[in-house]
């Protein structure tokens, strides 16, 4: 657990219950076609965006994927401008026009979800080097799968960061599928971490269920880059547990993945720590879920009672 405070633990739990709440909210309400367009959910994967946007300062940058809901609540974007956006609705983020995989939030450092594999990389390689150059002491850090890690922008990237020493951290959700396929059917390592070092950069593998892990291994490689040692690529072992899309059959799982019994539950196991390693209440935790549920059903409300936009909108926002 390192030196995480109760304080910060509290943070943390709270968040990935939003997160949690957020991506069944969304389930539930794209089965009753109310969420126009794709979904991609993040359930099972919360530790992963939490421990990594928590250690970062406010105004550093994320680029995030096709499966960012739980990235952007986590870097401080608005559930309720998230909600509306997937929704379609004029309060959205893109004013509905986007969806899912068009939110981004540069006030609070979210630089955008993004629906092309792979291409995180690098605009997180562009944000850095504007720091870099303007020397702001802030960093970047790129979300994306394992399956991104076969595609070239992911390596043009490592290459550029490690040859100019950005202050880039290139964190992979490593969550045994892309798409429809298993990890051992596109990748040929079994840590993709161990990438890092043809860069001549530092690579590792952390529990993806463990947010206390995450968290530390993300300061540490936050306070690297802050110190100009350039970029840490961290590969998280995660568990996606719906399908790659809301409505996928998902008749590709492999028989350890159908076995829904056994699997973590990061929030849960994260409860148990913070009970026995830092005495937390139940009380304490019980107030944070409900903060969190609270703060969700605000957001679906919000979302549901909101306009739709008038065909005019398609026509703003256009030209610079
Ligand atoms: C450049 C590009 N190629 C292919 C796709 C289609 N596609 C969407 S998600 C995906 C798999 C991504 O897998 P991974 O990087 O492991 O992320 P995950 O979905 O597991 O979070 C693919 C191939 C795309 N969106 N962009
Ligand atoms: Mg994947």
């Amino acid at each position: 657990m390192g030196d995480l405070t109760p304080t910060k633990a509290l943070e943390l739990h709270q968040k990935m219950w939003e997160i949690r709440l957020f991506e069944l909210s969304a389930s539930r309400l794209y089965k009753e076609g109310a969420l126009p367009g794709f979904i991609h959910l993040s359930i099972g994967q919360e530790a992963c965006a939490v421990g990594a946007c928590l250690a970062l300062e406010s105004n550093d940058y994320i680029t995030s994927t096709h499966r960012g809901h739980g990235h952007c609540l986590a870097k401080g974007a608005s559930p309720n401008m998230m909600m509306a956006e997937l929704a379609g609705k004029v309060t959205g983020y893109s004013k509905g026009r986007g969806g899912s995989m068009h939110i981004a939030d540069v006030a609070v450092g979210v630089l955008g979800a993004n629906g092309i594999v792979g291409q995180s990389a690098p605009l997180a390689c562009g944000a850095a080097y504007t720091a870099q150059v303007k020397k702001t002491k802030q960093l970047a850090l790129a979300f994306f799968g394992e399956g991104a890690t076969g595609a070239g922008p992911v390596h043009e990237a490592m290459n550029i960061a490690a040859i100019w020493k950005l202050p880039v951290i290139f964190f992979c959700e490593s969550n045994r599928y892309a798409e429809l396929s298993p990890y051992d059917v596109h990748v040929s390592v079994p840590n993709v971490s161990v990438r890092a070092s043809n860069y001549g950069f530092r690579g590792l593998t952390v529990d993806g269920s463990n947010v206390a892990e995450i968290y530390e291994a993300v300061s540490t490689a936050a306070a690297d880059a802050r110190g100009g040692n350039g970029p840490v690529f961290i590969e998280a072992k995660t568990h996606r547990w719906h399908g790659h899309y809301e409505g996928d059959p998902m008749t590709y799982l492999r028989p350890a993945d159908r076995d829904t019994e056994n699997r973590v539950d990061p929030i849960e196991q994260f409860e148990k720590l913070m009970a026995e390693r830092l005495k937390i209440g139940d009380e304490a935790i019980s107030a944070a879920k409900q903060t969190a549920a609270e703060i969700i059903d605000a957001a679906v409300e919000y979302a549901l009672n909101s306009e739709d936009p008038s065909p005019g909108v398609m026509y703003e926002d256009v030209l610079a």
